[in-house]
């Protein structure tokens, strides 16, 4: 009887095992989308490059009047693109006026979560002298409606600033959700009712750049393979049995 106990016991506890093994195994991080905005066949000309993302999949467009094409990464300290020698970046220009349309104007990006939590998001930018000094990090669980999200990136003339991270583990509703939508829109200077310049004077055709925007995220837990766990416990438990069984046969004969 000891024995019995002691053997579902240990089944029961490798079956235990393996189920949280299995739920570990499925909630590894990963990239879920990722743009670098250069040609997939490298071509020497980094203002030429794609809107298509090299990892995963999404959309991503300029907003709020915003035009542009691309330009290099390769200068204002580089972006954290390590393509060399074609390395585009996402170039965007025509912002607002000066004292219009605040947290309006940038680019959007849009990267399903369907099956995914803890979702983060990185991205480069690079700030010309003229361009806002103050980016701001939104996101929309609906697409339509964004939320400021974050500390503001403060630009530095002619630079990039490289691997700003939004972290957005502790906003469950960006979870499991085909409508995840963020952007990154030029704001007013704090406190003041208009833009200030990253290198002091603003103006519409200041341009910043992005590079390397990134959507990490963790696989949600698969419940449908707990069921079939149970499963694979119950069958060893029973296959122990009859095997426990056979041999107390054994002994008799
Ligand atoms: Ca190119
Ligand atoms: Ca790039």
């Amino acid at each position: 009887m000891t024995l019995h106990l002691t053997n579902k016991v240990a089944v029961i506890a490798a079956g235990a095992a393996l189920g949280i093994a299995v739920l570990q195994g499925s909630a590894q991080a990963a990239t879920l989308t990722q743009w670098n905005f250069n040609t997939p066949v490298p071509d020497a000309n980094p203002a030429t490059g794609t809107l298509i993302p090299n990892i995963g999949t999404g959309t991503v467009m300029r907003i709020g009047g915003t035009t542009g094409t691309f330009a290099t990464a390769e200068d204002g300290g580089m972006s954290s693109d390590p393509r060399v020698g074609d390395d585009s970046a996402l170039d965007t220009t025509t912002y607002p006026a000066a004292t219009a349309l605040n947290k309006t104007a940038g680019v959007e990006f849009k990267v399903s979560t369907v099956g995914q939590q803890n979702v983060r998001v990185n991205f480069d930018q690079y700030f010309s002298a003229t361009s806002s000094k103050f980016s701001q990090f939104q996101y929309s669980s609906d697409g339509t409606n964004f939320v400021d999200f974050g500390s503001q990136v403060v630009g530095s003339v002619n630079t990039w600033s490289n691997n700003n991270m939004f972290n957005l583990s502790s906003i469950l509703g960006v979870n499991d959700n085909a409508n995840f939508t963020f952007r990154i829109v030029s704001a007013f200077a704090p406190g003041a009712s208009g833009y200030a310049g990253t290198g002091g004077t603003y103006a519409t055709d200041g341009s910043w750049r992005f590079d390397m925007a990134t959507v990490n995220a963790d696989a949600i837990p698969t419940p449908a393979l707990l069921p079939g766990l149970v499963g694979m416990g119950l069958g060893l438990l029973r296959k122990r049995k009859s095997e426990v069984a056979e041999l107390s046969g054994a002994e008799q004969s």
